[in-house]
């Protein structure tokens, strides 16, 4: 049994910002959830979110020995940097990418643990794996989920990665959902440029500029080049019109998060002149590089 001061302990030597717990199974409704998400072809081109459905609200499926599951969550924000005449570029951008820096800071929370607990066995996940992160953090009450999917914590806003962590223990105290603080508001989907938040808790992918820019392989057809407008790679506007980031949201103390802040601030010309050589070496370690050139100069191609 893992006590809750020992992880307390652990996670505040590791840098990130809040964590909580559940259990590896996750209650019946969100396979239910999700498969409505995929029956409607929410997830557009994204087929490999279709498979491993069973183990992404079942983390025992795979691995049996997982007791426990720790949800953290690591705040990324700095104030946006984009201007009139500069194309947008949301803020999960600006720095070097989190999947690596997400997955030093909970391996060493492991570490630590391990230290404790010489038999313990520990998996961490940050995107790397078919889990639905977003209902974990909802069961262990890391935070609720708001009208715009996003997982909102109490104190911190939305503007944080999330990353998980399988234990082959037991721990002290289990979390549990929080109430929902959404109440009657709905300014995320009455935002949202292109009708992507079809009602409350329903992302179509399919009109999403964070799909768009980012994930979309190939051409962009007629109806998708005209939801483009400025934004060159991902999207905030359901996070930036949302009430409790304008209360929360505080710069993150972490400067790897925002070390491109002032080389993302170029024109579109400016972005067109970047040859790939610049390219390559200016994001060999930026969530940009899962784009690659070619999308990047798609994506130009399509600005207003
Ligand atoms: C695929 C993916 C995307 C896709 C699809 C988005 C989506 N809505 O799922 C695209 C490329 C569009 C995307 C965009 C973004 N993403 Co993304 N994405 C993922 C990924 C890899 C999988 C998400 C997934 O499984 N989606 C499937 C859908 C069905 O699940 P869901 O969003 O949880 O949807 C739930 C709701 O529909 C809910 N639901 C339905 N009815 C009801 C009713 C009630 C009452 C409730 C409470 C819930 C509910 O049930 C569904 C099942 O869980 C996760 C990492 C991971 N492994 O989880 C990151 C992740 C979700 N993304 C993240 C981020 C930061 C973003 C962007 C902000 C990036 C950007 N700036 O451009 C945008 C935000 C768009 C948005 N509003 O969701 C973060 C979110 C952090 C947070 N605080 O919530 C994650 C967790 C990555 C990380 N490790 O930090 N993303
Ligand atoms: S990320 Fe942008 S386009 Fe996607 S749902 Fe949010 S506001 Fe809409
Ligand atoms: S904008 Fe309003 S409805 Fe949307 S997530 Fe924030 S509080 Fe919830």
């Amino acid at each position: 049994m893992l006590s809750t001061q020992l992880i307390n302990r652990t996670v505040n030597n590791s840098g990130l910002n809040a964590w909580a717990a559940t259990k590896p199974v996750l209650p019946k409704h969100w396979k239910q959830r999700f498969q409505n998400w995929i029956e409607k072809g929410y997830y557009a081109d994204m087929g490999w979110i279709t498979r491993n459905i069973d183990f992404r609200v079942n983390i025992k499926k795979k691995y049996s020995w997982c007791q426990s599951v720790l949800v953290f969550a690591d705040n990324y924000y700095t104030p946006p940097v984009h201007r009139k005449n500069t194309p947008y570029v949301s803020n999960y951008a600006y720095g070097e990418n989190y999947h690596q820096i997400v997955i030093e800071k909970i391996e060493s929370v492991a570490r630590q643990l391990s230290q404790f607990h010489s038999n313990l066995k520990f998996k961490a996940y940050v995107d790397t794996g078919p889990v639905l992160e977003r209902a974990y953090a909802v069961e262990a009450g890391l935070g609720w989920m708001g009208k715009n999917n996003m997982i909102i914590i109490n104190g911190l806003g939305s503007y944080c990665f999330l990353g998980i962590l399988l234990l082959s223990e037991e721990i002290e105290e289990y979390g549990s959902p929080l109430p929902d603080k959404c109440c009657d508001c709905s300014k995320c989907i009455d935002n949202c440029p292109t009708g992507a938040l079809e009602d409350e808790y329903i992302h179509n992918s399919n009109k999403c500029l964070s799909f768009l820019t980012i994930e979309k392989k190939g051409d962009f057809s007629n109806r998708e080049e005209k939801l483009i407008t400025d934004t060159l790679y991902g999207c905030d506007v359901c996070q930036e019109v949302c009430p409790w980031n304008q209360k929360w949201a505080r710069q993150t103390k972490d400067s790897h998060y925002f070390e491109r802040r002032d080389y993302l601030q170029k024109t579109k010309n400016e972005w067109g002149s970047l040859t790939l050589e610049e390219f390559k070496n200016k994001f060999s370690n930026s969530v940009f590089k899962r784009l690659k050139f070619k999308r990047l100069q798609r994506n130009l191609d399509a600005l207003d």
